[in-house]
């Protein structure tokens, strides 16, 4: 490891630590570095606060002047809730600038670099490129794309199974696994299911863990059946957007009003619009969404190549049975050839279980 990619990897831990409380914004750390001793560490801590670099600078003070700076996302040109980054980092004194990897964010992406060209200052961009932008895999889709990054979690057994052929799901995967999850649920602005698994399971759809974080829950709902006495509409543990198709039941729309539930109708006669969803979603400023739907749902989604990363927990059981549902249902391809091949695929035990992890890819 070289110098540079040292200090980048500490200021890369440092983004990494603040995962699950930056979103909109995204994962960013910064050191800086003079004559050999660290002298300033930051981290973006919460959209609207200040920035990484202001962190680091405001720590360093007069020993900034005439050292590095290490920050893993281009310093911002913007007057945003804050910034701009890079006017501050030439106001320090600071003469040499390392960047990860340049800010996606089109009123960002390159401007940045230039001020702090146009200041005389060295700048190097590319340290640890590949690390810090998966990091900011949500933040890179969404501030190009406006629409949500989407997480498919399901957790199965072997042979594909979400519950035996009578219903039965508890539970499929191990406790670790499904710690795992909550910490997923933590990690994410929103989580989405279809109404049959509120009315088979009434779940809660909230992050069990400590200081825990509530996904906003997102229901799809064609008909607007949903009971009124489930825990997402009751408990109001966290809020509960419920979409629905041109044919929703309007007074129990208005009864769900009125007892604080957002509806959202979307085009399609039959089953709700999924790329609607996605619309509405990114027009809320929901920047990454877990989907724990079942079969139908998740071919939705897939078929509809809304999908941008799958996170499986595969238990080691086999249940069999025809009529016991997959993760994936839908109508399926026809030709091996049209298969989604998952990219970058990963996997790592958790307890009895194994996490996998890839990327669709889709032609
Ligand atoms: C940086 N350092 O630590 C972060 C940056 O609304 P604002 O003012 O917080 O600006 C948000 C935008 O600034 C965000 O979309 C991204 O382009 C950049 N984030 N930039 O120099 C940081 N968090
Ligand atoms: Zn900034």
């Amino acid at each position: 490891m070289t110098n540079h990619e040292f200090y980048m990897d500490l200021a890369i831990k440092n983004a990494q630590a603040m995962k699950g409380q930056t979103d909109p914004n995204p994962l960013v750390g910064s050191v800086i570095v003079t004559e050999n001793r660290i002298v300033g560490v930051g981290a973006h801590l919460k959209t609207g606060e200040p920035h990484a670099e202001i962190h680091a600078i405001r720590m360093a003070g007069e020993n900034a002047r005439g050292g590095t700076i290490y920050v893993t996302l281009e310093p911002c040109s913007h007057h945003g809730r804050t910034g701009p980054c890079a006017v501050a980092i030439v106001e320090a004194g600071i003469t040499k600038v390392i960047i990860a990897t340049l800010d996606p964010n089109p009123v960002v992406s390159g401007n940045g670099v230039k001020i702090l060209e146009e200041a005389g200052i060295e700048v190097i961009v590319g340290v640890l490129e590949e690390s810090s932008k998966k990091m900011n895999e949500v933040f890179n889709k969404f501030i190009v794309k406006k629409t949500p990054f989407v997480t498919l979690k399901a957790g199965i057994t072997l042979d594909g199974k979400i519950a035996t052929h009578s219903s039965n799901s508890k539970w499929i995967t191990s406790e670790e696994a499904r710690h795992d999850v909550h910490q997923l649920r933590n990690e994410h602005m929103a989580i989405l299911v279809g109404v049959n698994t509120v009315i088979a399971d009434n779940p809660e759809l909230t992050t069990r863990i400590a200081n825990g974080r509530n996904p906003v829950r997102i229901i799809l709902d064609s008909t607007l059946k949903i009971p009124l006495d489930r825990k997402v509409i009751t408990d109001k543990l966290a809020d509960t957007w419920i979409f629905t198709s041109e044919n929703f039941d309007i007074e129990k729309k208005s009864l769900l009003e009125s007892m604080s539930i957002s509806v959202f109708p979307t085009s399609g006669s039959k089953q709700v619009n999924p790329k609607e969803v996605m619309r509405i979603l990114g027009e809320k400023g929901i920047s990454s969404l877990l989907i724990e739907g079942g079969g139908t749902i998740n071919a939705a989604f897939l078929e509809n190549k809304l999908i941008d990363k799958a996170i499986i927990y595969i238990a080691p059981k086999l249940i069999g049975g025809q009529q016991a549902p997959t993760f994936l249902e839908g109508s399926g391809i026809d030709k091996m050839a049209d298969a989604v091949d998952l990219l970058d695929a990963d996997i790592i035990k958790i307890g009895k279980d194994f996490k996998f992890v890839g990327y669709p890819s889709y032609t």
